[in-house]
């Protein structure tokens, strides 16, 4: 039986490959797009999917991932992004910011309007990996922030846009999911101040739990929109209001 295709971005590492597994165990066959090959191809080969590499910042690479999704795909789950730096506005590195904004919204701008008719062949599902920062602000997290909120109203806007179009669009905004790279990224590397983050703090999410959520809101009817589904850690009542035991 053919298998209802499905598209991750970012399916290298964390988020993205822990949503690459559940929608190929939820019987997806899944494209691991992301920029390191030797890993999506160790990924695609355990999942029996398939590896594209793809920088979703380049439109040469984005043409190449959407010629081998073909005409009809189910799923898009948007989820190459990524934080980096946490400087106040003052002093915040203008290429980091340029960064983020290019991967988390240009980026995702790109793929969608790559396989957007694709989607609405296959009547399927775009998943804009957002976050808790696209709803709030929080010191020195302004270029993320920014980038998010940004993400947040192009998935509202798209969905007002597309009313009458056979074709879902929706957010997943987690909260601290502790995954291998996220604060090593925003920290440029720097494990002890990336480990910081998440000390103390009893149970952070995991990549396996955005993952389950994901491919929930991917596996409803195709008349259910979940619109925006804000997913965080108990320990967690909102971006400043963390309990850790010490
Ligand atoms: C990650 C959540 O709090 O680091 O998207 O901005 S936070």
């Amino acid at each position: 039986m053919t298998r209802p295709l499905a598209l991750v971005t970012g399916a290298s590492s964390g988020i993205g490959a822990a949503t690459a597994r559940a929608l190929a165990a939820a019987g997806h066959e899944v494209i691991c797009a992301a920029r390191r090959t030797d890993r999506i191809v160790d990924l695609a080969a355990k999942i029996d999917g398939r590896a594209v590499t793809c920088d979703v910042t380049d439109a040469d690479s984005v043409a190449e991932l959407a010629a081998e999704v073909g005409d009809q795909l189910a799923v898009l789950v948007n989820n190459a992004g990524g934080a980096y730096g946490l400087d106040p506005v003052a002093t915040g590195d203008i290429e980091d910011w340029r960064t983020m904004y290019e991967v988390n919204v240009i980026g995702t701008l790109r793929v969608t309007q790559a396989l957007l008719p694709s989607l609405v062949a296959g009547e399927g599902i775009i998943v804009n990996v957002g976050s808790t920062a696209g709803r709030t602000s929080y010191e020195g997290g302004a270029g993320y922030t920014a980038a998010k909120h940004a993400l947040a109203t192009m998935t509202e806007t798209m969905r007002l846009e597309l009313v009458d179009q056979p074709v879902r669009i929706t957010e997943i905004a987690p909260g601290m999911v502790h995954t291998e790279g996220f604060s090593l990224t925003r920290f440029k590397g720097d494990s002890e101040r990336a480990d910081k983050v998440y000390a103390g703090v009893a149970e952070p999410l995991v990549a396996d739990d955005i993952a389950d959520a994901i491919t929930w809101m991917a596996t409803r009817p195709p008349h259910v929109n979940v619109d925006l589904l804000v997913i965080k850690p108990r320990a967690q009542a909102a971006a400043h209001k963390v309990h850790r035991e010490s």
